[in-house]
């Protein structure tokens, strides 16, 4: 990849780790993770000086490592630097299951009634934030830029800031950022978004979500400048803008072996439409609702009883909380529901996996989809639905109109994720378009994916984010 337009290294920060070490019969094996973030930036690493700090979740992961906590991933020749943070158990339950994933997760996604507010948890993720930001401080050369990531750091720009005033300092947010009125429970709401103004420049995926924070900024007593996306507190100042998270298109061309294993697939489903979900297994992802919407779909259109199946395929994700345990048990005993009343001697309506499948193997699935069904009650943006469209020529995608991906892919049919009627209407809409229509809607999509795409999406940030630094 260009280098050029970077003048020292870039450090990224995150909490999830893009590759992690695990025992494997006695040996130490290196796994990529999946997941949005990481699969999203790991691309723009490659053949690089550039830093990686995350936390270092897996078993074997500090057996690998040097005296610095250092490894290079993914291998030598294509690699680049990782740095891992240990967390203890503690720390991991406050900051991780606590606060991020009980309290901010929540709000963010606007489940306010989820959300646990707990003060030892808010202290657990000061205390990792500082840690963040303490490794990141040893490392920082001139000239390096820092790029952090996500709600896990909202605290980690400012603590740098405050230990080194010069540096260049970015935040990207991977998630939803909600209206003024869910935020404002927060409690310590102001110590959020002033650690977040610690950044010069900070991202979203949408400019609605441009607009939330900005307003947010406003409702605490800041300045907030829509036109120009500026946002000022006492403690400091940023640009704010919406850059859409784009794929690594060239990853999701499909190769003979996988185009194989995809008739293979639709061999072993036996019907003759296949429809696709892919997600994490959590309640923003709606996938409950979508079980409720499928046994819509066959009572409004029997006609499709023995024809059309539906895969589903759920990542394993916090399994640790109550809430998501819940979650699972509700979904399965759905399909259960419906599978039992309405299979037939070899169709079956759902097929069902709970499994976590690496990044390549979801391409057969994404290639034996007629239709991709992906309809989050709310996602920042849903990189499922580019890679479902990236990988295809032609097919159909329908979408929430809640995920992010809506704003950049206009060809798919969006939908109301909380509507069952609309969407099994929008399924025999998708099961009826005409092939001709099908190939001119994806091509339209796979035009803006290309040209948008996680190349673009770091030049484009790392372009404006300098200019954002010039223009003070
Ligand atoms: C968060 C935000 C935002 C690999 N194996 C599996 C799997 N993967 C990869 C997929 C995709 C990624 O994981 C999942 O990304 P999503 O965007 O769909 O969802 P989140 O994990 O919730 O990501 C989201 C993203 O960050 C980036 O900013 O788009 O809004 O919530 O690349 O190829 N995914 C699943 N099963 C696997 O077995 N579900």
């Amino acid at each position: 990849m260009d280098q050029t337009n970077i003048d020292g290294r870039l450090i990224v920060v995150s909490n999830a780790e893009p590759f992690q070490h695990v025992f494997d019969e006695g040996e130490v094996k290196q796994e990529k993770r999946a997941g949005g973030l990481t699969t999203g930036l790991d691309p723009m690493m490659k053949n690089s000086d550039n830093l990686w700090v995350a936390w270092g979740r897996g078993e074997a992961d500090f057996e690998v490592t040097d005296d610095s906590e250092k490894v290079v991933v993914p291998d030598e020749e294509t690699g680049y630097t990782l740095k891992r943070i240990e967390l203890t158990e503690e720390e991991v339950d406050g900051f991780y299951y606590g606060f991020s994933n009980s309290s901010l997760w929540p709000i963010c996604h606007s489940f306010p009634h989820k959300a646990l507010l707990n003060k030892d948890n808010w202290k657990t993720y000061k205390k990792v934030n500082r840690k963040f930001a303490e490794n990141v401080i040893e490392e920082v050369e001139p000239g390096d830029k820092i790029w952090v990531q996500d709600y896990q750091l909202a605290l980690v720009p400012n603590m740098i800031r405050e230990e080194l005033p010069e540096a260049k300092i970015a935040l990207f947010w991977h998630i939803p950022w909600p209206p003024w009125e869910t935020f404002g429970i927060i409690p310590w709401k102001q110590e959020l978004v002033e650690g977040m103004l610690g950044a010069d420049f900070i991202g979203f995926h949408t400019s609605w979500l441009v607009h939330n924070f900005l307003d947010t900024v406003f409702k605490l007593g800041g300045a907030a400048n829509r036109g120009e996306g500026l946002a000022r507190t006492d403690s400091g100042s940023a640009i704010v803008r919406d850059i859409p998270l784009g794929i690594d298109t060239d990853f999701f061309k499909k190769t003979p072996d996988q185009a194989e294993k995809a008739e293979q697939l639709k061999e072993d489903f036996a019907c003759s439409k296949l429809i696709l979900g892919v997600d994490r297994l959590d309640y923003t992802k709606g996938i409950d609702r979508r079980m409720e919407a499928i046994s819509t779909f066959f009572e409004k259109y029997p006609q499709y009883k023995n024809k059309v199946s539906f895969v589903e395929r759920i990542s394993p994700s916090r399994s640790r909380v109550q809430e998501y345990k819940n979650m699972r048990e509700k979904i399965e005993r759905m399909i259960g529901q419906i599978n039992g009343e309405l299979r037939g001697e070899r169709w079956v309506p759902i097929r069902y996996f709970y499994q976590q499948l690496p990044q390549k193997e979801l391409i057969p699935y994404y290639l034996a989809a007629d239709i991709g069904l992906l309809t989050p009650l709310i996602d920042g943006m849903n990189l499922v639905a580019k890679e479902y469209v990236a990988t295809r020529e032609k097919g159909m995608l329908i979408l929430s109109e809640f995920a992010g991906a809506a704003e950049t892919l206009t060809e798919a049919i969006k939908v109301n994720p909380y509507n069952p009627e609309k969407v099994a209407d929008a399924l025999h809409q998708a099961i009826s378009t005409p092939e001709e229509e099908q190939r001119r809607k994806f091509a339209k999509m796979k035009n803006k994916l290309n040209q948008m795409d996680i190349h673009w999406w770091r030049d484009r940030f790392l372009d404006e984010w300098e200019l954002s630094i010039h223009s003070r």
